[in-house]
């Protein structure tokens, strides 16, 4: 296990889910946590509840769809805690669910919005700050969508495969630059997100049970895993822990 004492870990969407179970799990390793959100209250109180369990946290509202909020999220870390080691770009939509045909126009760039641009905006301003303090990491979470296709999730799919474009782009551009980008599929996982998927009604996976599902905490291992050198190997990709070989090096399950 990494032990993240003196760095700091600045994650999108961390007022709830994945992204607040990543913020709790990197505290109990010992980083500093910035947690952004749109929700100021729920981050910030968040990050009270780390701070009263002796972490040490930082709550930063931010829109990731908008470039001036993560610049600012990006200088509140640096401000806040004088560096920035990990950058999580995990905020992300998937409503509305909707067939093409009846998908709304406006909606559907709105989810490009959040989910493609966030993540650009992300990379564009933790990649900078990153190579001037000698390197970082920067985990975009991705989808099993990404590389499949499903019913009512033209938006979804899209802007997950632009993601991981995002992924292999900025990888080759600055690997030699102690930049590691790396992508987590996490598969599905027992959040507000597969509460909307499950009410849509409208692919298979809107079918799965509940117990299908795995834990935020385990989505949270898996990303405080790969921004250490589990990550190494991964670089540029998608790492999964849908399968039993990905949850087994990351520690999740015993054996593959
Ligand atoms: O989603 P949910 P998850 N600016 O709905 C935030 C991917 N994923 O934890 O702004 C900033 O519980 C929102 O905060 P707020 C998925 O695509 C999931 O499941 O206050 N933040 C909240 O904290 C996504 O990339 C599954 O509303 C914004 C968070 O995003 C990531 O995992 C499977 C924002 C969403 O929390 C986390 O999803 C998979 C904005 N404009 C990939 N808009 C899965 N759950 O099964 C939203 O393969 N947020």
């Amino acid at each position: 296990m990494t032990v993240f004492s003196g760095k700091t870990i600045a994650i999108t969407g961390a007022s709830r889910g994945i992204g607040e179970a990543a913020a709790r799990y990197f505290a109990k390793l010992g980083g500093t946590v910035v947690l952004a959100a749109r929700s100021a209250n729920q981050i910030e109180t968040i990050a009270q509840d780390i701070l009263a369990n002796g972490g040490t946290a930082v709550a930063c509202g931010c829109d990731v769809s908008l470039a001036v909020d993560v610049e600012a999220l990006v200088a509140t870390a640096l401000n806040e805690t004088g560096r920035l080691d990990v950058f999580v770009n995990n905020a992300g939509i998937i409503e509305p669910i909707a067939r093409l045909a009846d998908s709304d126009p406006t909606a559907w760039g709105q989810v490009v919005d959040v989910n493609v641009k966030g993540v650009y905006h992300g990379l564009r301003f933790a990649i900078p700050e990153m190579i001037n303090s000698g390197g970082g990491t920067v985990i975009n979470i991705s989808s099993g969508a990404a590389t499949s296709a499903l019913e009512g999730w033209s938006h979804y799919c899209a802007t997950k495969a632009a993601v991981l474009s995002l992924t292999r782009v900025a990888d080759k551009e600055y690997r030699d630059r102690g930049i590691r980008v790396v992508g987590l599929s996490p598969g599905t996982v027992a959040t507000d997100m597969q509460v909307q998927i499950r009410a849509s009604g409208i692919n298979p996976v809107s079918k799965l049970d509940v117990s299908d599902h795995i834990s935020p905490e385990w989505a949270a291992r898996a990303i405080a895993w790969l921004a250490g050198p589990g990550g190494d190997a991964h670089l540029g990709t998608d790492f999964s822990i849908k399968t039993d070989e990905g949850r087994a090096a990351v520690g999740l399950i015993e054996t593959a």
